[in-house]
């Protein structure tokens, strides 16, 4: 007994001793200012930044561990999904860590305001003078040259000596996140609308429909049931352009058939045709127009949040914090894995993982720059290695790539897909990409690791999709058409499931890698770039097209053998 007050009182003399939060470690540093960027000096010390910051969480790995589980159709608690409290329990921080933190703040005059749904995140807004003098940084004003857009961020910061192993990352800091392109994934050049008498021509509803067995009648829709489509700053879907797709393209559903609006971080969505967004209204039209009778949420994030990835932490603290969760999220946005930090990375893997586990499909499309990830103005553009894309690398996400063709479909050369620097191969795909590798050789070795995770997981058509933005019917194409209408399918089966008294299909991987046959597999085309013929679609799981296309009928009863 004697000797425990000895210890305890030699620690508290200690840190009586060296005055708190006074010594400063390095946390996060970068050697130069990013490629494509340019500063313009410090920024002024009046501004004011948002800093979020990432505590970690108590049990990521057991989060994991129990997603798979429940995902995994040959365990005795493949369905059994989590509450809300059970998976946030999994995220959330030690009650310790974030009274530290907070103790910290506070010697700065500063209160954290703790992240709805597992709470693993604080935010706390503070001038550039406070911000330099918490974190020990510099920020400067960045300008994005080719954007012309402007970024507060620091090339390093430090944390205290008590705080350092109580923060994972804070953002904005060392990141420098240029969106992929203005246009999300839909990157591709918008073509002008042509007849659309043929399914070669473009692509309407009613062809994915007959190439997917999507039926078309109208779902009676379970009251546990809808899609989430992810909308971001100054993408706004028009209620009128939708009602003229479905005039157009499903003149057998009701035309005033529309979407229930969602908004956060001030989020709007302005209704002009001036205001119309072409991914948003996509987004909208592919998921109204083929999820017959399925509610649709665009969830709209304002521009408040700074920047995109703010935007991608809301909308998935948002869900998390909901009792009802949409069985089905997509989100047709994404990076390229190198400009996220690998912290923050993970903690937005662990975030789509904890929705997971409560049964949510997230999908996100695997980016429209080939294998190499260097198409698009305004990216880097040296090539030595292939760039994968995030979220697609996160093995907890579904990651949709793009194919064309009819009679025979063809993986798009633009659709991206290789293998994350950030997460191995999961189990659940380790069969089919071994495949691969080993087919692949010694081709391109070097380039992509060949321990990743592999991705996209399935792709469908994605070229010249048939859509109204601003009153103008025209085509689109990109991964990120290709996502919604994967979406569609997906809340279709769950609507099946539901009815039927059975959880929705949520995490899907293990599901789909577990049954590959229900789709039909992609085995020509290839994602050509950084001067060599990128991956090539064969005959299996391929870093093109993934395991192949969807079939709704065959899903469907893939589904339902589970429980026969
Ligand atoms: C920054 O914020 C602090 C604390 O609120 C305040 O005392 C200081 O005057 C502000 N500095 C500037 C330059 O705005
Ligand atoms: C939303 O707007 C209100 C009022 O202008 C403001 O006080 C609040 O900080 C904003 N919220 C966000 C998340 O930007
Ligand atoms: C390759 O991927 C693994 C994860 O599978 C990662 O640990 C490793 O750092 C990556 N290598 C490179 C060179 O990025
Ligand atoms: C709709 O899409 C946006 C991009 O999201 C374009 O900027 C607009 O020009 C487009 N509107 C029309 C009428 O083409």
């Amino acid at each position: 007994m004697a000797r425990v007050s000895l210890l305890l009182a030699s620690f508290v003399s200690l840190a009586v001793a060296s005055p708190a939060f006074k010594t400063f470690i390095v946390q996060e540093k970068l050697a130069s200012v990013p490629e494509g960027f340019a500063s313009l000096g410090p920024a002024s010390a009046d501004t004011v930044v948002n800093l979020r910051m990432a505590l970690p969480s108590k049990d990521a790995a057991g989060l994991h561990a129990t997603l798979l589980d429940v995902s995994d159709p040959k365990s005795a608690n493949y369905g059994k999904h989590l509450s809300k409290d059970e998976a946030n329990a999994f995220l959330a921080p030690t009650a310790d860590a974030v009274s530290t933190v907070q103790e910290w703040l506070s010697s700065k005059g500063l209160v954290g305001t703790v992240s709805a749904g597992a709470g693993d995140w604080l935010s706390v807004s503070a001038n550039v003078s406070t911000a330099n003098e918490l974190l020990s940084a510099k920020y400067e004003t960045f300008q994005h040259i080719d954007s012309g857009k402007t970024y507060h961020r620091t090339l390093s910061y430090s944390l205290p000596a008590e705080v350092t192993n109580l923060i994972d990352h804070i953002h904005p800091t060392v990141i420098f996140d240029t969106p992929i392109s203005p246009n999300a994934f839909l990157s591709i050049p918008r073509v002008p609308s042509k007849p659309a008498d043929s399914c070669t021509d473009s692509i309407t509803p009613s062809c994915l429909q007959s190439l997917c067995n999507i039926p078309s009648t109208k779902v009676t829709a379970e009251a546990a049931n809808s899609i989430a489509v992810a909308g971001f700053a100054d993408e706004w879907a028009q209620t009128a352009d939708l009602q003229s797709f479905l005039r157009q393209f499903r003149p057998d559903m009701s035309s005033s058939t529309t979407f229930i609006l969602q908004t956060l971080d001030n989020g709007t969505n302005t209704q002009s045709p001036e205001q119309a967004g072409d991914e948003a209204n996509c987004d909208v039209q592919y998921t109204v127009g083929v999820a017959t009778g399925v509610p649709v949420s665009f969830i709209s994030v304002g521009g408040n949040s700074e920047d995109r990835i703010g935007g991608f932490l809301d909308i998935v603290h948002f869900l998390s914090d909901e009792d009802n969760i949409p069985p089905v999220m997509t989100v047709s946005y994404g990076f390229y894995e190198p400009v996220i930090s690998k912290t923050l990375a993970f903690k937005l893997c662990d975030a789509y993982a904890a929705v997971g586990a409560r049964g949510v499909s997230v999908l996100f499309p695997s980016g429209d720059s080939g294998a190499s990830g260097q198409s698009g103005s305004g990216q880097f553009h040296s090539c030595h290695r292939y760039r994968p894309t995030f979220p697609s690398g996160c093995p907890f996400v579904t990651s949709v790539g793009s194919v064309h063709g009819i009679s025979r479909e063809i993986g798009s050369s633009f659709s991206s897909g290789g293998f994350s620097n950030y997460w191995d191969a999961p189990d659940y795909q380790a069969f089919a990409v071994a495949a691969f590798l080993k087919a692949q050789g010694s081709t391109d070795a070097g380039l992509f690791n060949a321990s990743g995770r592999g991705f996209p997981d399935v792709s469908v058509q994605g070229e010249n999709y048939q859509i109204v933005n601003g009153s103008k019917t025209y085509s689109v194409s990109g991964t990120s058409a290709s996502t919604p209408a994967f979406a569609s399918i997906i809340a279709l089966i769950n609507n099946d499931l539901i009815a039927a008294k059975k959880p929705p299909l949520g995490f899907l991987n293990p599901w789909l890698y577990a049954n590959a046959d229900m789709l039909s597999d992609v085995t020509s085309g290839s994602n050509p770039g950084c001067g060599t013929d990128g991956f090539l679609a064969i005959p299996g799981w391929d870093p093109v097209t993934g395991l192949g296309t969807p079939d709704y009928e065959k899903m469907k009863r893939a589904a339902f053998r589970k429980y026969n």
